[in-house]
């Protein structure tokens, strides 16, 4: 690919985020609970026996539905493809969202901390760049954290927030709403890998879909490229992109971060196969399975694997299926781009004029596009 903009590189002091963690569900795409049935609700008026007072409420809407047999299906799939597979949407139980949380704290896994550096002290320049008074849609939405601290300099004009499932956004946008009582906000729960398609409750006017955490880079390129396309279809003349993006950096960094000396990302990969068991009933014994990872600089992704420690048949219902000592199960990529290859990348999607913000050491980066 040849450079089609560079854009702008500036260096930023970081400084230590506060810790505003209370979900139990990791944000993303990834996050595959079950998503019930809801009813939307609407703005209420509560009254307190003396005046009444209007008081805004979030809205809820539940788009996608989960479907157990294809998400079963799925799965025994990869488990039978000569490279075994588990896509990384499975690690994001109730556990799984946990040990993520804690990995986010961890001292070798730098991408939160340096990202939320840098909209520490680049947040002026992003609203300057970006314009206040938009619609923000969080597509990583989660504890909804990230998108909170922008609220100061991006003023929303509504903030809608995105999840697999609206229930994992009830308690953190009524306690968000509370906190910002003048911004209205709109739960929904949709899935990311499909298309976009935004109810008529999210507001006209310019929109911003912020992709923070760097959970583009779990897409392979292509479909990162198909994901900027969708999200492109979805902006108009004045909307933008604002992402965050893990940089190409020295493999013995970017393994530790996937490899951490208290073990918990190999808890968060060997926790996969519980979850994996729960939904097909197979027998996937943990003790049998070690968190391998490793980084391909040539294809700049960690790629995580669960490999076997003995010879071991794991049993389904319907199946089973052999795994001599040594074999690997793939469960996760994670791509680290170049910065002048994710401008390229905005670009091919369609977006214009791509600029980042990064920390000084590069770590991390902070792109918005327009579209
Ligand atoms: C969610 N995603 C951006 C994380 C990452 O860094 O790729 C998932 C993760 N896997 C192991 N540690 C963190």
């Amino acid at each position: 690919m040849s450079a089609l903009t560079t854009p702008n590189k500036t260096p930023l002091n970081p400084s230590r985020p506060k810790a505003l963690n209370n979900g139990t569900s990791h944000n993303t795409h990834n996050n595959h609970h079950a998503a019930p049935e809801l009813a939307p609700e609407a703005r209420i008026v509560v009254g307190n026996g003396h005046a009444r007072h209007d008081v805004l409420q979030p809205e809820f809407i539940q788009q996608y539905r989960e479907d157990s047999r294809a998400l079963r299906a799925e799965i025994l799939q990869g488990l039978g493809r000569p490279q075994a597979n588990i896509s990384p949407k499975f690690f994001y139980d109730v556990l799984g969202s946990r040990l993520f949380e804690a990995i986010t704290d961890l001292p070798e896994y730098y991408p939160t901390r340096t990202e939320a550096s840098i909209f520490a002290s680049a947040a002026p320049a992003i609203a300057a760049r970006a314009g206040s008074g938009c619609v923000l849609i969080d597509l990583g939405a989660g504890n909804c954290e990230k998108a909170a601290r922008l609220f100061p300099s991006l003023q929303p004009a509504q903030y809608v927030a995105l999840d697999i499932s609206v229930e994992f956004l009830r308690g953190t946008l009524a306690s968000l709403q509370q906190q910002n009582p003048q911004i209205p906000m709109l739960g929904l729960g949709a899935d990311l890998c499909g298309p976009l398609d935004l109810p008529t409750s999210v507001k006209r006017g310019r929109r911003l879909f912020f992709y923070p955490g760097s959970s583009i880079g779990n897409f392979a390129p292509i479909d990162a490229l198909a994901l900027l396309q969708r999200l492109r279809a979805a902006a108009g003349p004045g909307d933008g992109v604002l992402i965050g993006v893990d940089l190409h950096k020295d493999a013995d960094t970017l393994v530790a971060a996937y490899d951490d000396a208290l073990g918990v990302t190999a808890a968060f990969n060997r926790n996969v196969l519980r979850n994996v068991n729960r939904i097909v009933g197979s027998d996937f014994a943990l003790e049998d399975w070690r968190h391998a990872a490793t980084f391909d600089a040539q294809a700049s992704r960690i790629q995580m694997h669960l490999q076997a420690l003995r010879d071991v048949t794991v049993r389904w219902p319907e199946g089973e299926r052999r795994f001599a000592a040594g074999d690997q199960i793939h469960t996760e990529d994670s791509h680290k781009y170049r910065p002048d290859d994710f401008a390229i990348l905005l670009e091919a999607a369609g977006f214009t004029d791509p600029v980042s913000w990064t920390d000084p050491r590069g770590w991390f980066a902070i792109f918005h596009a327009r579209g």
